[in-house]
């Protein structure tokens, strides 16, 4: 109980230290058993106020300048609502996080190559190219397990964001044939309206995908960034070994280096494995999937199973514990409830332990039972692309559980060595960070700025069949955070003006609004609902510049449109009110 108390108290700090750099520092000591804790709290920690305190008896304590005793959690907290206002900007510059990044004045063919031509690569080495620099960028694509493969532009322009968010879109016209006939079109009989074509889709898809590929490599020699087509890996710590398609091994040397290599899709870890495929493969498959089950319960999984679900076919989803881990638990649900109503079956608490072939199908057993599918999609998380990449012998550390690289503004261990992206340790897994963090280790490294990645207050959205978009903290992390009493949380439903006269029901839609009740600014906010990428990002902009709940609430709506709801909110889950809506 108390180890459990501990560590969520102690998330909380260590959340206060991101959010208020330079200002609160956590200082997480962990002790073997609780007899261990009290002597040090005697023995280290009594002496320092110098007779101040009588007693330490929390397990938990703040102080102010290394002097002022404050007290338990609750006082540290009260402390930082009361003095330190709104959280601030990230950490200072890269170089103080680490030893600095000079030049050993040797000569090297390059000023800085970049291994990987995803998001963040691309707009690293465009920008610093841009900036006068000489810059080399690797990019090469390893086939999945099923033999995909992809050109250049990384996982969001190939199997990503790109591909994912098109036949998202696909699956939603789905939804407004069947919502068009009631505005006066088509036939009575649904059936009647044009079947989907899955291949016709991928062919639309794959060409998009094809055309991004050539734009990109018409930008690297329009910005004269040198695009190399090789697999690279380190030799040592100014070199590269580079691999071709045909097996030629060749050496490259460079002043600094910048991993930007990405994640791959972790394989499901069970016998038959290797008959599931993932979202490498399913934006390029050549016929619809049929009857298919998603593993994992991410936001990759959920967005796969509601569209494919969208598109007219068996879907299950199979839970292993919760549905997207990391976001706000009530809002979780809701997006999970909506796909259940809609008929997407979730196989819960169950994880698949083998897959065989039977016949044309796959069958999948799991602790309590087994069935068949045409086909089995792994969507259990991403592994960073590290393991063959030689880090070991430039130096750079890797964290031993995830493979992920640590960083301190996109600076490693190793000083003239840099990451960004996925592949960076405790950051969010978004094309637009890796882009944010491109640019800007561009500017600080070739144009003299010291601007740093925020990379809290990150919008993002989850496009499954009903979209959710937040920013902001969860209501488990502000109750955390701000304590029962220290937090309002307005919320209401909504029906969609346009749904009225067609589909869905009236609190399918929700929304709600995180306040700080000592200051009235706004911690966080969730919208499920349509077009939410587009509803929330603008309020993402105020929601970066401290916006209060008046601001929020004194703004004019447009009329009638689903976001004008966050300018209309005003009922408290306190209050007990229904959040139901009755009319406009
Ligand atoms: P990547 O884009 O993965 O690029 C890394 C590149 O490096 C790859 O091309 C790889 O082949 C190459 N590479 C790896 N190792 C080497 C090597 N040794 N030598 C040379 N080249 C190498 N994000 C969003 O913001 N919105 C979304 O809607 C969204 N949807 C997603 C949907 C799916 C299905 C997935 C899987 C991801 C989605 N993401 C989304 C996440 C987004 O795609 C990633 O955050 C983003 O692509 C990360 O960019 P990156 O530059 O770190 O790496
Ligand atoms: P995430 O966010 O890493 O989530 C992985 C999901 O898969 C999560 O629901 C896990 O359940 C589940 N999982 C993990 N391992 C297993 C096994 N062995 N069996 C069953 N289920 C499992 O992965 P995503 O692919 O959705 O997204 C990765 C990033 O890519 C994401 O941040 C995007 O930006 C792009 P758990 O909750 O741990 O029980």
């Amino acid at each position: 109980m108390i180890q459990r108390d501990f560590q969520k108290t102690a998330n909380v700090f260590a959340a206060l230290e991101h959010l208020y750099p330079g200002k609160f520092v956590a200082d997480i000591c962990e002790f073997d058993n609780e007899q261990s804790l009290r002597k040090w709290i005697a023995s280290d920690l009594l002496p320092l106020f110098k007779g101040t305190v009588a007693k330490i008896d929390d397990l938990v304590v703040t102080w102010v300048d290394d002097s002022r005793y404050l007290g338990d959690a609750q006082a540290g907290l009260a402390f930082v609502r009361e003095h330190l206002g709104a959280p601030g900007k990230a950490l200072a510059a890269p170089q103080a996080a680490g030893k600095p990044d000079v030049d050993d004045g040797q000569t090297y063919e390059f000023d800085v190559v970049v291994i990987g031509g995803g998001s963040g690569g691309l707009a690293f080495s465009k920008r610093a190219a841009r900036a006068g620099a000489n810059v080399a960028m690797l990019d090469f694509v390893k086939p999945s397990p099923h033999g995909t493969k992809w050109g250049l532009g990384g996982t969001c322009v190939n199997v990503g964001c790109i591909p994912k968010k098109l036949m998202h879109t696909a699956a939603l016209m789905q939804e407004s044939f069947h919502a068009a006939k009631s505005y006066g079109f088509g036939q009575e009989d649904y059936n009647s309206w044009p079947k989907h074509e899955w291949s016709r889709m991928v062919g639309s898809v794959q060409d998009h995908i094809k055309s991004l590929n050539f734009g990109y490599r018409v930008q690297m020699r329009e910005e004269k960034v040198k695009y190399l087509n090789k697999l690279g890996s380190f030799l040592d710590p100014h070199t590269l070994q580079t691999v071709d398609s045909k097996g030629v091994k060749e050496t490259i040397t460079a002043r600094r280096f910048l991993i930007a290599v990405g994640g791959r899709p972790k394989p499901l870890g069970c016998p038959g494995e290797e008959l599931a495929i993932s979202s490498d493969d399913l934006f390029s498959l050549p016929e619809a999937p049929g009857k298919t089950l998603v593993v994992g319960a991410s936001y990759v999984a959920l967005e796969c199973a509601g569209f494919i679900h969208g598109l007219g076919l068996e879907v299950a989803v199979m839970v292993r514990s919760i549905l997207l881990r990391g976001f706000d638990r009530d809002m979780s649900e809701r997006v999970g409830g909506y796909m259940e109503r809609k008929g997407v079956r979730f196989i819960r608490e169950a994880q698949p332990q083998k897959l065989e072939k039977v016949g044309d199908k796959i069958r999948v057993f799991w602790g309590t039972g087994s069935e068949d599918f045409d086909t089995v999609i792994a969507a259990i998380g991403r592994d960073p692309d590290t393991k063959h990449l030689g880090l070991d012998k430039a130096g750079v550390i890797v964290d031993g559980k995830t493979g992920k690289i640590p960083a301190v503004n996109e600076q490693t261990n190793v000083p003239h060595i840099y990451a960004l992206g996925d592949v960076l340790l405790g950051k969010p897994e978004l094309t637009p960070v890796a882009i944010q963090a491109g640019k800007l280790l561009s500017d600080r490294l070739y144009s003299g700025s010291s601007e740093t990645v925020d990379y809290d207050r990150v919008c993002t959205t989850v496009f499954t069949p009903l979209e959710y978009g937040c920013v902001g903290w969860t209501e488990e992390h502000a109750k955390e955070v701000l304590g029962e009493d220290g937090l309002d949380v307005y919320h209401t439903n909504f029906l969609p003006l346009e749904w009225t006269v067609s589909h869905g029901e009236p609190n399918d839609c929700y929304l709600k609004v995180l306040v700080d009740l000592s200051n009235q600014k706004v911690v966080g906010m969730h919208y499920l609902g349509p077009n939410a990428g587009e509803v929330i990002l603008g309020y993402g902009v105020a929601f970066r510049l401290g916006m209060t709940f008046k601001d929020l609430t004194s703004t004019i709506g447009i009329h009638p449109t689903t976001t004008e709801e966050f300018t209309l909110v005003n009922i408290t889950k306190r209050s007990g009110k229904s959040p139901e809506k009755t009319g406009c």
